[in-house]
């Protein structure tokens, strides 16, 4: 719907929704889906709040009820890792929880993957569903015991692999169960590039918490603010731009002693004013995905993470970082792509936790970078 200014603060997430499927019944599901997500993200937005006063601060511990209390993890009970072998936050324990259930219930997702399961999770009950869904629940975790800010990161597919699970659902005796007697299942519908991705969005936790997302095709970039009085999403960002160009790079330059020549080069020249706009770049870098993401949708400029000597795939994650927020950011008018100069949104995933290179941001400066990196062989 088109949006006059002066009606801002009276779009609800759920009236700018139902007047979208008011047009467009098709959408009647993705409608579904994105109130659950919100719904989610309101309850990690609380959770978020309240981790200090509530003791959710810390590292989550292996053995359950005997806890260390201790925020550094380094008691007696080990640090409950993730499949990636990270160290898993209590905050984000509980976000994967929250989301998970919210989409389960919502009986429209048949599969779904998260920076936080193992394994992909099939929910028998909704077996023949359009969708599938994948997320983290929330980015940038080293953050959250600073109170700085972090996000839920979430992509949805269509899934064309129904038949494949109705198969499946015949012959449910080879459901693998994990720890919460879960159903994990193949991962095929997951595993489609960021260019197929039917929406895909974030959900901000700040100084305000803010849930922007797109539906794809001729749908804008749009953005909601939570009214803390209201309890509502209200619609805030009507149709999200990305500057054509900015003034500002966002990357971890702890680390540029491993990056390519390349991409070292291309830093240096913005930063001393010798790129291609002659100005002196800036730099802006939170550590958390979503708020150096909403950053640079807001102000332009660049955001990457490019990969080095010793990782050469960098630390995101493709399928639930890199694709839905390059998806977005494209949409947005912006431009993406990996250290080779490649494509993010045409990588053609082949596990749901692998990691990829990415940049993106204003899409001069996208094109700039890309003229200094160099495809793989
Ligand atoms: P996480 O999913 O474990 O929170 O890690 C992802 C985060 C991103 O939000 C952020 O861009 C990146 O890690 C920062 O990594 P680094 O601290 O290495 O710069
Ligand atoms: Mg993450």
């Amino acid at each position: 719907p088109t949006v006059a200014q002066g009606q801002l603060s009276t779009i609800t997430l759920q009236r700018y929704l139902s007047s979208l499927v008011s047009s467009d019944e098709s959408l009647r599901e993705m409608e579904g889906l994105m109130l659950s997500i919100a719904m989610a993200c309101k309850t990690i937005s609380t959770l978020v709040n309240r981790a200090g006063i509530n003791q959710l601060t810390g590292l989550e511990t292996d053995v359950m009820g005997t806890r260390s209390g201790s925020q550094s993890g380094k008691g007696k009970n080990k640090a409950k890792k993730n499949i990636q072998g990270e160290d898993q936050k209590k905050l984000d324990v509980l976000s994967n929880g929250v989301l998970k259930n919210a989409l389960k219930f919502t009986g429209k997702l048949g599969l779904l993957a998260s920076e936080e399961e193992d394994e992909a999770l099939l929910i028998e009950s909704a077996l023949d569903s359009r969708y599938v869904a994948v997320f983290d629940p929330l980015d940038g975790s080293s953050n959250i015991d600073a109170s700085i800010c972090t996000g839920t990161i979430f992509g949805v597919l269509e899934d064309d692999t129904v038949e494949l699970k109705n198969e499946y659902k015949r012959n449910n005796d080879d459901c693998v169960r994990n720890a919460d007697a879960e159903c994990v299942s193949s991962t095929e519908a997951l595993l489609q590039p960021g260019s197929q991705l039917a929406a895909s969005g974030y959900c901000m936790y700040s100084s305000s918490t803010i849930l922007v997302f797109t539906l794809g095709g001729s749908h804008p970039v749009i953005g909601f603010t939570l009214d803390p009085q209201l309890g509502e999403f209200v619609l805030t960002h009507p149709n999200m731009r990305v500057p054509k160009r900015g003034t500002y790079y966002s990357v971890n330059e702890g680390n540029s002693w491993l990056w390519d020549a390349s991409i070292r080069h291309y830093i240096d020249k913005i930063k001393r004013g010798e790129g291609e706009t002659k100005k002196r770049y800036s730099s802006r870098y939170v550590g958390s995905m979503v708020g150096d993401v909403h950053r640079t949708l807001l102000y332009g400029g660049i955001f990457g993470n490019p990969g080095d000597v010793k990782h050469r795939n960098g630390k995101l994650r493709l399928v639930y970082e890199c694709s839905p927020m390059s998806f977005l950011v494209e949409q947005a008018g912006g431009g993406s792509c990996t250290s080779d100069g490649g494509s993010v949104l045409e990588v053609v995933p082949e596990s749901v936790h692998q990691r990829s290179t990415c940049w993106l941001g204003s899409i001069e400066d996208v094109q700039e970078l890309k003229s200094y990196l160099t495809p793989e062989e």
